[in-house]
């Protein structure tokens, strides 16, 4: 059985409140930088970025994170020094970093993430924003925004279809 948690028009909404909120709290863009999470993760931070273009006038800077190399549960075939890191293309040294990702579960993504981070510089400060927060966390790890919070059991899936990869904007629950 599918539940849907966000339709097009509901995860539109979401994303436009998560904006408000972010430059609210941000007291305006100043010294904004997103980290967009691998696939996902870095098209709603183009959504967010352009959102914030339209209302602020600012383009902000959208950064990709592949946190692969840093996961603590990744299968060990290649040492990490081997591995390839990408850069960002901004420097967040003292910079406000909004991480974005699509869903948090045990919250071993966002650590990994903070660990990409900090291996390219020594941000201001880190907050976080995610479309769906599942629960199951294992780590002291919380959104500071946060779409829709979605109790699941442990084993239920989040499905997440974004226009960019899936050819539609929807959430379900599996
Ligand atoms: P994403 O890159 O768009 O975030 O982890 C690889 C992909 O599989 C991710 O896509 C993620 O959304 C999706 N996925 C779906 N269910 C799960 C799950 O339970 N755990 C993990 N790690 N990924 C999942
Ligand atoms: P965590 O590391 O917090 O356990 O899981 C977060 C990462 O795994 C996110 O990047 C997310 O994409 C993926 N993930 C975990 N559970 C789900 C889920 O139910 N649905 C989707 N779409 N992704 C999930
Ligand atoms: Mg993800």
């Amino acid at each position: 059985m599918t539940k849907v948690i966000y339709d097009e028009i509901a995860m539109k909404r979401a994303l436009t409140r998560i904006t408000y909120e972010i430059i609210e709290n941000n007291k305006g863009v100043d010294d904004l930088v997103l980290v967009g999470i691998k696939t996902r993760g870095i098209f709603l931070a183009e959504r967010i970025a352009a959102r914030i273009e339209k209302l602020e006038g600012a383009r902000i800077p959208v950064n990709e994170l592949d946190i692969s190399v840093y996961r603590d549960d990744r299968d060990n075939a290649f040492p990490a020094a081997a591995q390839q890191v990408s850069e960002f293309k901004n420097d967040v040294t003292d910079k406000n970093v909004i991480l974005v990702d699509d869903v948090l579960f045990t919250g071993r993504t966002i650590r990994a993430a903070l660990d990409g981070i900090m291996d390219q510089g020594r941000p201001h400060q880190v907050r976080l924003a995610v479309l769906v927060d599942r629960g199951h966390r294992q780590l002291p790890i919380r959104a500071d925004f946060v779409g829709k919070n979605i109790p699941t059991a442990w084993d239920e899936k989040v499905a997440v279809y974004m226009n960019e990869v899936d050819g539609q904007d929807r959430i379900e629950l599996e």
